[in-house]
């Protein structure tokens, strides 16, 4: 027997994306379920991003799940990239007016389900075989598994915001669907350790030996990475090859300063560029990994995300306030330009601080060049600023 229920907007995905979309409708009254194929534990155990734009920031407190934010998470005003042991510091409060919030992308999450699950909302853990149906009729359903029973969800909307692996980008026809890739030969190992961080603020360095980024999560707990080949296993990265490497990349002056210890977390993510275009089909809209993947080099992927759920929060919010549905209707090709403009800024700082293995001469001469053209161009710092604050929603 399929058990039935009805809501307003069902969200595949209980990440940020889905998370966020249901709390904005529910503060202006309109209900959602969240469907997810994850437990709780395992979806509030992923260590991911760590960088907020001040508009993801105001969006959370909008949502109202931003007072831990503000009392737990830091405030930068500006980043380091280094080149070959040459540093410069991109001011980004003078270049712009913003700051960016160090505060986990774990933290949010954990935030947004406690509030979501206090409010009442059906959050479905554990969900399988999740399934959006007749996504062009006026009213779509999704179908999934729950301990032994098919369910049956009628909605107005699906939102898909399931990630990259996830089910609801599957369900475009390919005869509408478009999607654009490159795929980096490298991967970043992670790290994180209790331990204060190298610098106050964050360094992403280029060394002949290839890219590390020194970031945080608080002035106790520090995150490192370093760029790896896509055929390493964490297994081969102990503890003491990780610091070692991580020395080297940063140079003597301030890996003088690094504390090292015993990490209690270790994963190697693959990085890509990913668009896949529209990002509507029928009642099916999609926001978040679901449509994009950026490599996380320009601190984007969350952010891009909270931008694509600000505005479709914002679209079904007018259609059913207002039975407007223009922004419903422009939503794709308004988050898409956008998001080519972000997926253009994380290849670009992907490209010029890594080692790539194919690169003549000439291309590593383009990276130096790049560099040196930012640190001697306020032009250029203010366009690397603009960009790694937050472009305009739109
Ligand atoms: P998410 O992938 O977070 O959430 C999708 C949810 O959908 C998941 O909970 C999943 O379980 C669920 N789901 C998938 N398929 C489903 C199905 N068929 N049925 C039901 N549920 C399903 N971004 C940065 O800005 N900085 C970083 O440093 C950074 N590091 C990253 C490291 C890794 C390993 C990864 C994978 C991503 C990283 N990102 C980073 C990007 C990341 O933060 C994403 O941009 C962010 O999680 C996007 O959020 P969502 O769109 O909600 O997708
Ligand atoms: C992180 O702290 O995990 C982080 C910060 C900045 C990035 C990527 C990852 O660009």
């Amino acid at each position: 027997m399929t058990l039935k229920k009805s809501t307003q907007v069902c969200i595949i995905g209980s990440g940020p994306s889905g998370l966020l979309l249901s709390q904005l409708l529910h503060n202006e009254g309109i209900d959602s379920i969240i469907l997810d194929r994850q437990s709780r534990e395992g979806i509030e155990s992923r260590i991911r991003a760590g960088v907020l734009e001040w508009g993801s920031v105001e969006a959370l407190q909008q949502a109202g799940v931003g007072e831990r934010m503000m009392k737990e998470g830091i405030p930068h005003s500006g980043f380091d990239i280094a080149f070959d042991g040459d540093r410069h510091r991109i001011d980004l409060e003078g270049l712009t007016g913003k700051q960016v919030m160090i505060y986990g992308q774990t933290e949010i999450t954990k935030d947004l389900i406690g509030k979501r699950l206090a409010e009442g909302c059906d959050i479905v853990f554990s969900a399988t075989k999740v399934q959006p149906l007749n996504v062009t009729d006026k009213r779509p359903t999704v179908t999934y598994e729950k301990d032994g029973e098919v369910f049956e969800i009628e909605c107005d909307y699906i939102a898909g915001c399931d990630g990259y692996h996830g089910v609801s980008r599957k369900t475009f026809p390919a005869s509408i669907q478009k999607t654009f890739e490159r795929i980096y030969p490298f991967g970043w190992l992670g790290v994180m350790v209790e331990k204060p961080p190298v610098a106050h603020e964050l360094i992403y360095a280029n060394h002949s030996r290839g890219f590390a980024l020194c970031s945080m999560r608080s002035e106790t707990r520090s995150r490192y990475y370093v760029q790896c080949s896509l055929n390493d296993k964490v297994v081969d990265w102990s503890d003491e090859r990780f610091w070692e490497e991580l020395s080297i990349r940063i140079g003597p002056e301030t890996a003088a300063n690094l504390q090292t210890g015993d990490s209690f977390e270790k994963s190697i993510a693959p990085l890509r560029s990913f668009v896949t275009e529209p990002m509507r089909y029928g009642n099916l809209f999609l926001a978040g990994d679901a449509a994009h993947i950026v490599p996380p080099t320009g601190a984007k992927g969350l952010n891009l995300a909270v931008a694509d759920v600000r505005l479709l929060s914002r679209a079904l919010i007018e259609d059913y306030k207002n039975n407007n549905d223009s922004h419903l209707e422009t939503y794709s090709k308004t988050c898409l330009k956008r998001v080519w403009k972000v997926e253009r800024f994380s290849w670009f700082m992907s490209t010029m601080l890594h080692q790539f293995n194919d690169f003549s001469g000439f291309d590593k001469k383009m990276q130096r060049a790049e560099f040196d053209n930012i640190v001697d161009s306020e032009a250029a710092q203010r366009n690397i600023a603009e960009n790694y604050v937050g472009l305009p929603l739109e």
